[in-house]
């Protein structure tokens, strides 16, 4: 049987089918919002992954206000971090696109800048130290200025949690001293004096901190 005549569509079918067309149209014309450091239009996606070379060092650093402390490497860990624009390899992203923020901790002014620019497989590496001070257990890997990802990491500083940011004074001194010495377990213990995260504030906590009493940051808070 061959249908004859004029098709019409119901005006509510109508103007459904408009609403979706509308609706489509404006997911194709309007660019996706910008992802940086991905270009606009492209789908950012990055990965984030801790590795640790020297399982017997603890996951912990001591960081200072003038970025004297220790580095990543030093203690055997490396942050992978790898981004794609819609699946593509981010190739050449500045290292300064990549920072490090953690609860508890400060950084001083760009402090805390991965390695280099993206590789060709779109990733880059952080190695070296962090320029701040405060005390955490966690980095989050920041990537255009978005959390890319959290890795575990103990953060030491001599410069104490919120003890006038960016001076190894007086006042981190008095901190030191209150948990000093001490074992974990005992109810004078405190983490954050525990630099070497040994669970004991002891003689090596203690000579750590003198070397570095009077120490001032730089663009620090
Ligand atoms: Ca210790």
């Amino acid at each position: 049987m061959t249908r004859t005549g004029t098709w019409t569509t119901p005006v509510g079918e109508r103007a459904l089918v408009l609403a979706c067309a509308a609706i489509v149209f404006g997911l194709l014309a309007a660019p996706a919002a910008a992802q940086p450091p991905c270009p606009i239009g492209t789908v950012l996606a990055t990965t984030v992954a801790l590795v640790d070379t020297e399982p017997a060092i603890p996951n912990s650093i001591i960081i200072h206000p003038d970025g004297s402390g220790q580095t990543l490497a030093s203690r055997g860990l490396t942050i992978d971090v790898c981004v794609t624009c819609s699946g593509a390899p981010l190739v050449g992203a500045p290292a300064t696109e990549f920072t490090l923020t953690g609860p508890g901790i400060y950084i001083c002014g760009l402090g805390s800048f991965a390695d280099g620019p993206t590789d060709a497989a779109g990733c880059t590496t952080f190695t070296g130290t962090i320029v701040g001070g405060g005390c955490g257990g966690l980095l989050g890997v920041n990537v255009g200025g978005a959390l890319a990802g959290v890795v575990g990491v103990a953060i030491r500083s001599p410069d104490g949690p919120g003890i006038s940011p960016g001076y190894i004074d007086a006042g981190d001194l008095a901190f030191f001293a209150s948990a000093f010495p001490s074992a974990l377990g005992s109810p004078t213990f405190n983490p954050c004096v525990d630099y070497n995260t040994d669970a004991f504030v002891d003689a090596s906590d203690l000579s750590w901190f003198a070397s570095v009493l009077g120490l001032v940051g730089t663009a620090c808070p």
